[in-house]
């Protein structure tokens, strides 16, 4: 069903067929706009070439075109299903799937969906003042595409509170609103999404690896059996590829400068000469990747378990995997810390749930690093980039105690202290990182600390207007 534009909330779910439930939504909607005006892009732009989602099949879902950002068209869209699908995993797996919420999982089915709903808004907040200083117009351009469709899966979320949950759930859609990032007293819910997104490569490292714990949390919630929830997310991952692209480009870019730098001034220290620091790029991915982490929950979760037993979140890709999808005779090694000691223990499959979609996530984030050493390989350098210990720099979880190096040492606080600045970006890393953050806003160009992208938006040159400023 293509979707019509026409329409103040344009959606494929029959908004027109629920007047009440439109209602609700158009007077969310103000509100929504306000959020966007205070919170989202500080940049004034006259338009941005930007894809906009106009049908949910496989072909053609998008359409690209200069829009103005304030015209930009929020919908809900959710992807189109079979009448027959059943529940694949837990308790109740074999039977349909539900249309509405059961009496007793509204509780957890609602706070999944506002922890959800709480990163969407977060992340534009954090990127809010990215456009200041984009290292190309091809690069304000694909900011502004992944703030616009975050705001969109802001929708998503919200549509499922206002559709399913009643008065509560109109609630919580008004108070995601109104936390906001890094706030004091009313901050974001999970903890990445209060860190600072204060330069480039912090926004390429952002969309690497947490929008990718966005990939593999919306895979699981792929799997709910609540079935508008299934559909909604279904339709979220096919945006979310292209934010991802986003980071792993913009990292390649970087250490394809980096290299070229360091040839070009046959040394390693190219911060005088305008570049990052291979070594300064390793530490941006620790904490990324580190924060990003804690943001699967404990390795031994009995929430996971819950949810997984209630049919509520599956694993990445449950269908394919091959064992009875109840998981209540299986056990599961996991890492932890004895008597001062990295070890391994074994509990029950279901408390490991979160584990087991880290490792998922965990065994993707390698490819880009893999890219990444590709390039550094090509150009005749030693050096290469790595993931450091999944028990370094954690604040949730069994390693939140303790301190472990990128290699995977436990040590005490003093050593930590002491060399913390060789492990995570030093006060001086992030000044100098941001003192090459300069806008180049003339079309084809671009800064100096980033090569150029070997392809440009759907199929246009790198020097095309992606993006015209006010
Ligand atoms: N920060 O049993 P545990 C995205 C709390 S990203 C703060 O270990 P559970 C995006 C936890 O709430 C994807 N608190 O955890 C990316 C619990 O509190 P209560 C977002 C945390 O529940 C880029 C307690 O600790 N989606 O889409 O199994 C741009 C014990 O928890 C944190 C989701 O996360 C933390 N990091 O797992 C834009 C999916 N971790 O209940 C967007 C929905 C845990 O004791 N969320 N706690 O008060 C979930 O599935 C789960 O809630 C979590 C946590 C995986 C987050
Ligand atoms: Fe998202
Ligand atoms: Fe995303």
């Amino acid at each position: 069903m293509s979707i019509d534009y026409s329409e103040k909330i344009p959606n494929n779910v029959d908004l027109a067929g629920d007047r009440r439930l439109q209602r609700a939504l158009e007077s969310w909607q103000p509100n929504f706009l306000n959020w966007w005006k205070t919170m989202g892009p500080a940049v004034p732009t006259q338009d941005v070439y930007l894809r906009t989602a106009v049908d949910v099949g496989k072909q053609g879902w998008a359409q690209f075109g200069h829009v103005a950002m304030e015209e930009y068209r929020w919908g809900v869209f959710l992807a189109e299903r079979g009448d027959d699908r059943r529940i694949a995993f837990g308790e109740q797996k074999g039977e349909p799937v539900w249309q509405q919420v059961p009496g007793e999982y509204r509780a957890d089915l609602q706070r999944l969906i506002v922890i959800q709903g709480d990163t969407e808004p977060a992340s534009v907040e954090q990127q809010r003042r990215l456009g200041e200083t984009a290292p190309s117009l091809y690069d304000l351009r694909n900011l502004f595409q992944v703030n616009v469709e975050e705001g969109r899966h802001l929708w998503a979320m919200v549509y499922l509170l206002h559709a399913y949950f009643g008065r509560n759930g109109r609630e919580e859609a008004e108070a995601l609103l109104v936390r906001n990032s890094g706030d004091l007293d009313s901050p974001r819910i999970l903890g990445a999404f209060n860190e600072e997104t204060p330069d480039w490569l912090s926004f390429f490292m952002f969309t690497y690896f947490t929008d990718r714990d966005g990939k593999y949390q919306l895979g699981t919630l792929k799997e709910s059996a609540f079935d508008p929830l299934s559909r909604t997310c279904e339709f979220m991952l096919k945006e979310e590829a292209h934010h991802m692209f986003v980071g792993t480009t913009g990292i390649d870019r970087v250490v394809t400068r980096t290299c070229e730098l360091m040839r070009e001034h046959d040394t390693d220290e190219i911060a005088p000469h305008g570049g990052i620091p291979l070594d300064v790029i390793q530490k941006y991915i620790n904490f990324h990747y580190s924060v990003s982490l804690d943001l699967f929950g404990s390795e031994r979760s009995t929430n996971a378990a819950n949810y997984f037993t209630a049919g509520l979140k599956g694993r990445w890709q449950e269908e394919r995997r091959k064992d009875d999808h109840q998981l209540t005779e299986d056990g599961f090694t996991i890492d932890t810390v004895k008597d001062g000691r990295l070890a391994t223990e074994e509990v029950s499959a279901l408390l490991a749930l979160n584990l087991d979609l880290r490792n998922e996530y965990v065994k993707d984030c390698r490819s880009g690093l893999k890219r990444w050493n590709r390039i550094l390989e090509k150009a005749g350098y030693d050096t290469r980039l790595y993931l450091p210990h999944v028990g370094f720099n954690r604040q949730v979880g069994l390693f939140a105690e303790h301190h472990v190096t990128p290699q995977g040492e436990l040590v005490g606080a003093d050593a930590w202290a002491a060399e913390q600045d060789c492990w995570l970006p030093s006060e001086a890393d992030k000044t100098h990182v941001r003192s090459l953050m300069r806008p180049v806003y003339e079309t084809g160009r671009i800064a100096g600390w980033i090569a150029p992208p070997t392809n440009g938006i759907n199929g246009k040159p790198f020097d095309y207007e992606y993006v015209h400023l006010a």
